[in-house]
Order: structure tokens, then sequence, then C-alpha cells
């Protein structure tokens, strides 16, 4: 199995906390995978799914109070509180260990302990990071299996004294006064106890690819982002490659999948994808970020996917996937809102409860099939639009960066930073707008910069910093935009319709990068000039556009308001960069006196 003392030792520490009745080394094998599925349908862990219609899929439901990432209990563990930050919470590391070692301490009697050797990114590759996660969940094993490189191989390339990161995960009671996911940047180390949820649990993705990655990214020189990767290749068939960051409920597994509308596709341009959710990103010799996606598959939201939104994550998905909180039709098959075809007659709902198109409960408010949580886990290599370097170790040359939000008024479809500076302002300043599908307040701005204010392993002001010496360093740096999809017309609808659509505003980035686009500019950086946008097989009057790219001073003023106060939370530790694009901000909309 392993030669690895520490490894070892670790886990012996970690079955004395725990107590499970049996410890078993995950090999990654097709035989593991067929043992394990076999006991979770026994116990009900997992159902199988109609073998006819979703060959190798599983369906599993979480507690119902266990549905989503749970950040008021998520902790970063550093031994200073404002290494933290004041955007995180934060734990020490003593308190942390203590508390959660509580939860822990014999949660796992009368269950067994996997231990699941994974690798972020390509076995071997030197943007890779080993980690191993210790967790008693079946579930876990089996969706780390298809989001990560997993198994006895990782093993053989850990060596007797290879580093890795400690991801320790238990159910525990799956309760939420006793649920925790702590980060631990400073041992390299993770604990997450209490919750089933994906997001919490599968501890290679946010907890590791982001948070702790982020912090090993900044000692170590390279950058870990909440970012899609795609490849847009034109009709010469010059390939670019392009990362987006966007908050959740923004459509970044859809763009990442993007499907060309008829007339682009009939012109030759094609579109594949990288990944939908992390991109790491080093500096290579040619002063360009180079990008790979670390994961192996994708854990996408369900709800809103069709064969029209997104069609490659439907093909996708038709096989050896694992549905969480969707609802489960009589003939074993699944169903979710906003899917496709007409709802079943009767289903059981993600809870596990009957359930019939139109039910609602004691408020009379609707009771939906699938959770809106509701995700698949699926294998990135079944993704018919995959690019066929997409685990290339080296990774692909990034020629631009994307920051998005929902913003119904504020931002105009697409604008150019002036330069890397002002880039990382705009990232910086990202922001959306709940929608009816989050709490809070409706349309109230939640700032994310880059986002990232769930991720982000430290302080994020440092973090701001260390995006800008980054940019010092690249001679050859992406150039930054901001687009936004989701900007509205007076009478509240999209006149941007969206999508594959999409492409026509990625075209202009392109060719943006490439010096090959017009552009005009205003206060806040570059939008697309009168007819620089390709609107073939596309109807909407120039007018519309030239509404979609305005900039109105008055709403940035505002939102400058809402940024100050923002920052203003960062104290000493922002850096003065970020206040002089702040400044300079204010001065091109001629707003001196409000600064
Ligand atoms: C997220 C996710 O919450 O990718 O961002 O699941
Ligand atoms: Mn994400």
């Amino acid at each position: 199995m392993t030669g690895n003392i520490k490894l070892k030792n670790w886990v012996k520490e970690c079955a004395e906390l725990c107590q499970p009745d049996n410890i078993v080394w995950c090999d990654g094998s097709e035989a593991e995978k067929e043992r394990l599925e076999k006991q979770a349908f026994a116990t009900g862990e997992l159902i199988q799914l109609n073998q006819e219609k979703l060959p190798g899929c599983a369906y599993h439901r979480t507690a119902t109070n266990d549905v989503a990432r749970t950040e008021h209990l998520t902790f970063i563990c550093t031994r200073r509180k404002e290494d933290a930050g004041p955007t995180n919470n934060w734990m020490s590391p003593e308190e942390g260990y203590e508390r959660a070692g509580a939860i822990f301490r014999g949660s796992m009697r009368g269950r067994t302990m996997y231990v699941i050797p994974f690798s972020m990114g390509p076995i071997g590759s030197p943007f890779s990071k080993i980690g191993v996660e210790l967790s008693d969940s079946i579930y876990v094993v089996l969706n780390m299996r298809i989001m990560t490189n997993m198994g006895q191989a990782v093993l053989n390339a850990l060596g007797t004294d290879g580093k890795f990161t400690k991801a320790l995960h238990g159910k525990a009671e799956r309760d939420i006064n006793k649920r925790l996911i702590l980060q631990f940047p400073e041992d390299n180390t993770i604990w997450s106890v209490g919750s089933g949820y994906g997001g919490n649990v599968l501890l290679g993705k946010k907890c590791l690819s982001l948070r702790i990655a982020s912090y090993l990214g900044r000692q170590e020189g390279w950058l870990a982002e909440h970012m899609l990767i795609v490849g847009i290749q034109d009709p010469q068939g010059r390939m670019t490659y392009i990362a987006g960051a966007f908050p959740s409920a923004c459509g970044k597994t859809n763009l990442a999948m993007l499907v060309p509308p008829e007339a682009l596709k009939a012109k030759g341009f094609k579109v594949v994808t990288i990944g939908d959710d992390i991109a790491w990103m080093r500096i290579k010799e040619d002063g360009r970020l180079w990008a790979v996606n670390p994961e192996t598959g994708f854990f996408g939201v369900v709800p809103g996917t069709n064969w029209q939104t997104n069609p490659n994550a439907m093909a996708t998905t038709q096989k050896n996937t694992i549905y969480t909180n969707v609802a489960l039709k009589p003939d074993g098959t699944v169903w979710w809102e906003d899917g496709d075809g007409p709802p079943p007659a009767e289903a059981q709902d993600w809870q596990g409860n009957y359930w019939r198109p139109g039910m609602t409960d004691e408020d009379g408010k609707t009771v939906t099939g699938a959770h809106p949580n509701s995700r698949f886990t699926t294998p990135a290599s079944q993704c018919p639009c995959i690019a066929p370097n997409w685990q290339d170790p080296e990774g692909v040359p990034i020629s631009a960066f994307l920051f998005g939000g929902r913003r119904a008024r504020l931002a105009p479809l697409v604008y150019q930073s002036f330069n890397w500076q002002h880039g990382v302002f705009v990232g910086a300043t990202m922001a959306s707008e709940r929608t009816a599908a989050q709490y809070g307040k409706l349309g109230e701005v939640r700032r994310d910069p880059m986002a990232m204010l769930p991720f982000c392993g430290y302080n994020m002001a440092d973090y701001f910093g260390y995006w800008l010496a980054t940019g010092k360093k690249l001679t050859n740096p992406p150039k930054i935009f901001h687009v936004n999809w989701f900007r509205t017309d007076e009478r509240g609808k999209l006149p941007w319709p969206g999508f594959g659509e999409n492409l026509r505003v990625l075209d202009w980035i392109v060719k943006r990068c490439r010096d090959e686009a017009a552009a005009e500019e205003t206060p806040i950086g570059y939008v697309p000039a009168p007819g620089a946008i390709d609107m073939s097989g596309l109807d909407i009057p120039a007018k519309v556009m030239e509404k979609l790219l305005s900039v109105s001073p008055d709403d940035w003023a505002d939102d400058l308001k809402n940024i100050k106060e923002f920052f203003t939370g960062f104290g000493d530790r922002l850096p003065g960069e970020i206040w002089e694009e702040y400044r300079a901000l204010n001065d091109r909309f001629g707003n001196g006196a409000s600064r």
C-alpha cells in the first residue's frame, strides 16, 4: 500500500480519535467500486438507478438539513486572526482541533474508515497536489473517484516521503449544531465533520483546491482560482483559452460547455471545455499564465440543466453519474425542475416523500421535486466537448480572464479593463445581486471578489496584493474583462439571450486579445464599438445593443459608495494600488468630491 511513515502514523492517529471498526485503503480499482456500490445499495446509502436508461448511475439523498455549503460553519484556522482576514470566519488552531476533535471522538464506531489517496491534477504533473482523505462515507469515496485521480497510483507517486494534505472527514451525527468545516492552512490540514453535502465533504474540491491551495499558491508562486477554463477555436483554427470567475447562479458550467449558435458554428467556431470550476495557474518561461483544471469530474447544479440550456452536460450525465437530491421516478430514472419534458405524474421528492406536480406545503408554497441545489457528479472525460488536451500536465496558456456577476443595471454586457492593475480592481469589486433562489434580500448586492469570498484561505487584502505582484511577473499577462449576461431592460426583461449566444461576446474578447476588434473608451474601461460584436443570425436592434453596452454615471456613483464601504473593512492591509484605482475611477466619472 504505502511505505510513507508520516501517512501511516497520521491514519493511525485519526483512527485512534474516530475509532472506526475497520480501516480500508482505497486502490481506485473497478472491483473496489463495484464492491462499495453493492454495500451502499444494501444499506440504502445509495439507490441504483435504472441501468438500462442510466447505466452506471446511482442516486443519493443527503439529510434535509445538509443540502449546501455551510459558510457560517466554515473556518480558516490560522495562528493569527489577521491572517484569515475580515471576510473569513476564524478560529485558532487549538480551538479548531479541540472543538472538532470532540465531535470526531468515537464517531466512527460501528463504521469503516476509508483511506482515499487522491491527486488534484494529473498524477506526477508539477501542477498537481496530493491529498489523502479519511472518510466514513462510501458516497464520499465514490464521488472522489469521479472528481479526482484516486487510488494506489497516487500512493506510488507519493513515495516514502512525499508531502500530502491531511483531510479528515466524518459524517458524525450530521447535526447542524455539530458541524464544522475547518481549514488549517499552516498545517496543510482539513477537518470536516457533521456533514454529508458534497461541497463540505469532497475535501479535494473547495477545501483543498481553493482554500488550502490559494494559501500554498501564494507561498509557492502560483494561483488557485475559482474559475472555469474554456477554449475558443476561431474560423482560422486558432485556439484561445479563457479562464472565468463567476459567483454561484451565474451559469458557469453552462459557459464552460457552451454550444456555438448556428451562425457562428457555420463560420467555423468551436468551443472546448477544460474545466468548469477551478483553475490552478503558473507562470511559465514565456511570461504567460498556464492553467490546469485540477479536477476530473463536474459537480454541477442539476435544476435548470436540460437539452436546450446545456446539451453537453446532459450528454455527460447519461452514464456513470451520481445524482444527489433530485426527484426519483417510479421507473428508476430521475427528474428535476426546468429539466426536459413534463414532470412525472408522481415521484419521490428529494426528501424521499411522495410527490406530484403542483403540490404545496402548509404555507401554500410549491413543493419542488428536486432540491434547488441538487447535484450531478459526473466524469469530465464523458463530456462531448471536453478538450483533447484537458489533462495536459503542462496546462493551457490563458489569454483572458473574465470576471462576471449578476447585475440588473450596473455593468454592461462586457467591458475590458485598461491594464492588469485596473483588472485586479475590477475582479476585487465583483459582485452579484441575490436572486429569488438565494437567501437574503432580493436585489441585494453581495460583493464576491474574484468569486473567491467563501474560498480564499487567507486575508483577502493580501490576496489582492498577491494578484498585483503576480501581474508584475507576467511579461504576457491575460487581458482582463468583465461580463454581465443579466442586465435587464425597463420592464425587468433580459434583452441578452445568454447561453450559446455568449460566444459572440467571447469572440469579441478573443479578438481584443489579438488586437483585432474595435472598442470605445468609457470611464469603466473599453466596451465594444458599435458593430464590433458579431451579430449574424441574432436579431437584436442596434438600440438595444447600445443600451446593453451603456454606462450610467448615477448607477456607478451608488456602486462606488458600496465599494468604498467594502474596501474600508480591510483597513490598512488593503494595497494602496486598489485605492488608487478606486480614486481613478471616481475621477474618470468626474466625482472628485465623493471620494
Ligand atoms: C460552488 C460549487 O458552490 O461549485 O461554487 O459547488
Ligand atoms: Mn464553484
